[in-house]
């Protein structure tokens, strides 16, 4: 039977920590584990062997690390067939039915625009993995152990061009409930679910009692079953080895009260053995199960979160469409994304929940267009978007690299253009607007608006698109042209609400098109339309009378507790005239901090415009000190108090690396002399995400970073902080496998260069670790690194 369908009926027990059995079959440290599907078959055979006698019904290849970026795509092709022999051999001879997952991991190299791998490079080296396993029979897919939800996106992408099997995803989450780049369990449910995955959950890390307190917020979201593979644990250092802290009773003990709250799927991940899953398999053996209950909420997503439609009201700010905007046109033909980035920061601050983004002009290429502006956009933005094009490439190209599930604007009730749109919510998931319309125009009634919303929600359901991502545009007209148009808007919202259970949403401006005042009928019918049942509003964030409008409704309905929403906008408004437009209200135009607020947003090319004209009249050192920074200072603390997530803090850190070489050209030759650091990523360890964060936020605070890169010997560690003269090594390691590497590093360190602070951090580190091998500072995070080598070189 399919595992899709088996879990339907019953949970599934999987295996447990391949790395922790490998190393005490007695592979080193640093040594590549893949290979070992060659080297020492019967190892990997027996190890399989004895995760099926403990009762797992899932093997998972030995092929975690196995990917064309690491190795040559023969080298990948050989490690994957000989790691599925030694499967298949472990199956053959257990005699039970047992799933085979093809094993993938993350790359190790952190996606554009935070990191330097391009996203289609990530598709491609995923995709290569995924041929070979397909070709060789696996039963489905595991994505696993992924941190960042960019890189998932391209390994499901990878999958699912290449392969009709099932696909089971499994993230790491910190103990803030965040994915490394930022993403909260409502972000990765929402973005996994409109791909279509057919498991998700979480792994490694974590222990189970960690993870037993995420499952609910799991589960709140999901209709899709729920895998969860914890550590045995949290590791602790024993006599030069690690180990975890919690022992395979107290572990099946947590996994039991995850069997009763409906999880699917259970294992482990590091330091779980076969002891583990036996206990785990006998402990959940009578606790009855049922699939996953479906939910029914429309979400939409960026990077970072969740946006509902049909609870509180949505805002979808329109500012960024050429209609009507000549500033954006001309930005649009000259390239100039900075005006449009603005825009997007502009609307967030306003108020905004998501934004629409329409780049569709003649004469300019929209394809490259949309998805350039999509792409910059998410990264200067957390904003969920809402793409906004006819022409069905442009879509697809901006649906592909977005980094979330996002809104679609829009499809009709004409079957070309539902066949053209659905195939692409299929694959790259997205919730879609209707436009209640087809090649015979909008019709006059409200109930000839409803037709259309019906037939375009069965045709979505023909394609396997759920109607809760369905929303209906009954559009409105302008008032002008027809005096019942808003009324017979206004009645479709309600009839489509109440006839097919879908959400709905208005481009709420339209309405006033061709009268004077025109935010004075918009904000009105914006409020009847809110009181008519509209759940998304397409509108103009910067528009007082419409925000108005907007905390009103809130405040009237009973939403705003306390009323301090309203309170805070009402407070505002009269003190501030009119705000009109991003120039005013997003980046502000006096020279000084227009630098700051570059940095700050992450606008790269605003910062460059800003420093090179600073540079007329100030001196280098002092636009340095006074603004560059305060700026990088401020988005630290925002970062380290959890307002502002990696990948902002990297955008920041990148604008201000560009307007810093401006400066440094400007500057006199060898005026500045750095604090030397040298950072290594220790030896075995090929994982350099961590590592290559640190050392960018390092250079942006000031420090000369000696960067030695990954899978660094002790000696070389040594070399070069001995001839360097550098006061100051930071180390990292992100697999069990390698801490003790990290741990000689430590003490050759200390026997050689007695007087260097060493800082160590890496995802399976902590601080009672980081004590025991004897390390000076423990780094939970980047901005945490910085901090410490500010303290150590008296920068603070
Ligand atoms: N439904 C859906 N999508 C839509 C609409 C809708 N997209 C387009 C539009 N309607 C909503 N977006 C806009 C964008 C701009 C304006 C109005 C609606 C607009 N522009 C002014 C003009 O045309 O004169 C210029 C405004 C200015 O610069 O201040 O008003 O109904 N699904």
């Amino acid at each position: 039977m399919k595992i899709t369908e088996r879990i339907k009926k019953e949970r599934l027990i999987s295996d447990g920590g391949f790395g922790t059995m490998l190393q005490a079959a007695g592979m080193r440290a640093g040594e590549c584990s893949e290979e070992w599907n060659i080297s020492h078959p019967d190892v990997i055979s027996n190890i399989h062997k004895q995760y099926i006698d403990a009762g797992s019904d899932i093997i998972t290849l030995n092929t975690f690390g196995v990917n064309t970026l690491k190795y040559s795509a023969d080298a990948c092709e050989k490690m994957i067939r000989a790691a599925y022999e030694n499967a298949k051999r472990a199956v053959m001879e257990s005699g039970r039915e047992i799933y085979i997952a093809l094993d993938i991991g993350p790359l190790g190299r952190l996606l554009a625009p935070y990191g330097d791998l391009d996203f289609e490079d990530a598709v491609a080296a995923f995709s290569h993995t995924v041929k070979v396993g397909d070709s060789l029979g696996v039963d489905f897919i595991l994505i696993e152990t992924m941190n960042d939800t960019y890189e998932t996106k391209a390994a499901i992408v990878a999958a699912k061009e290449n392969s009709s099997l099932p696909i089971f995803v499994t993230n790491v989450f910190d103990s803030t409930k965040k994915q490394m780049t930022g993403g909260d369990i409502g972000a990765t449910v929402t973005l996994l679910e409109g791909l279509g995955v057919s498991a998700l959950g979480m792994n490694c890390s974590l222990g189970p009692v960690q993870m037993n307190e995420m499952i609910d917020e799991l589960i709140e979201y999901s209709s899709t079953p729920i895998i969860i593979q914890p550590n045995a644990g949290l590791p602790i250092e024993r006599d030069g080895k690690t180990t975890f802290d919690i022992d395979s009773d107290g572990f099946a003990n947590e996994v039991k009260k995850m069997a009763e709250k409906g999880v699917a799927i259970l294992g482990g991940c590091c330091g779980t053995t076969p002891e583990y899953i036996r206990k785990i398999k006998e402990i959940t053996k009578d606790i009855p199960y049922s699939y996953i209950e479906k939910k029914s909420k429309t979400l939409v997503s960026s990077y970072t979160h969740a946006v509902e439609i049909g609870d509180a009201p949505i805002l979808i700010g329109e500012r960024i469409n050429p209609t009507g905007k000549p500033k954006i046109k001309e930005a649009l033909r000259s390239g100039d994304m900075s005006y449009i980035l603005s825009e997007a920061i502009g609307q967030e601050e306003r108020g905004a929940h998501i934004l629409d983004v329409n780049v569709g002009l003649p004469g300019i290429n929209e394809k490259e267009m949309l998805s350039r502006a999509t792409f910059e956009i998410q990264s200067v933005t957390n904003l969920p978007l809402q793409i906004d094009t006819v022409n069905a490439d442009a879509m697809e190209a901006a649906l592909r690299i977005y980094n979330g599930k996002p809104l679609i604007n829009s499809v009709n009730g004409n079957y070309e253009s539902m066949d053209r749109i659905f195939p692409l919510v299929k694959k790259y998931g997205g919730v879609v607007i209707a436009l209640t319309m087809d090649e015979s125009g909008i019709p006059e009634t409200a109930q000839g608006r409803l037709e259309i919303a019906r037939r375009i929600v069965n045709r979505a359901e023909e394609y396997g698109i759920d109607r809760k991502d369905i929303i209906a545009d009954p559009l409105a007209l302008t008032v002008s042209s027809d005096k019942d148009s808003a009324k017979i808007t206004l009645e479709a919202i309600r009839l489509i609400e109440s006839e097919l259970h879908i959400h709905t949403s208005l481009g709420i401006s339209n309405i006033s098109f061709g009268l004077p005042n025109r935010d004075m009928i918009t904000a009105a019918f914006y409020t009847m339309a809110l009181e008519s049942g509209l759940d998304a509003a397409i509108m103009n964030p910067y528009s007082d009378e419409v925000m108005k409008a907007y905390y009103t409704y809130r405040a009237l309905t009973g939403r705003d507790v306390g009323f301090s929403e309203y309170i805070d906008f009402a407070t505002k408004v009269q003190s501030v005239t009119a705000v009109s437009g991003a120039t005013q209200s997003g980046v502000s135009t006096d020279g000084k901090s227009r630098l700051e607020s570059a940095i700050i947003k992450g606008l790269k090319a605003d910062a460059v415009n800003a420093v090179s004209e600073m540079l007329l009249n100030e001196k280098p050192m002092d636009i340095i000190n006074s603004h560059i920074i305060p700026a990088l200072n401020f988005v630290g603390r925002g970062y380290e108090e959890k307002k502002i997530y990696l990948p902002a803090l990297l955008m920041s850190a990148d604008a201000s690396c560009a307007a810093f070489e401006i400066i440094k050209s400007a500057m006199p030759k060898g005026s500045e002399v750095g604090d030397k650091i040298v950072i290594a990523t220790v030896k075995g360890d090929i994982h350099d995400i961590g590592k290559n964060i640190v050392r960018v936020l390092l250079e942006n605070f000031g420090f000369e970073v000696i960067d030695l890169g990954r899978d660094v010997t002790p000696e070389r560690v040594i070399d070069t902080v001995l001839e360097s003269g550098a006061k100051f090594v930071a180390l990292s390691a992100l697999m069990t496998t390698t801490l003790p590497a990290m741990e000689e590093t430590v003490k050759l360190l200390r026997e050689k260069c007695p007087d260097t602070k060493i800082m160590v951090g890496g995802a399976v580190l902590n601080k009672e670790y980081s004590d025991a091998i004897g390390a000076d500072i423990y780094a939970p995070d980047a901005m945490a690194a910085v901090r410490a080598a500010q303290s150590v070189f008296g920068k603070r």
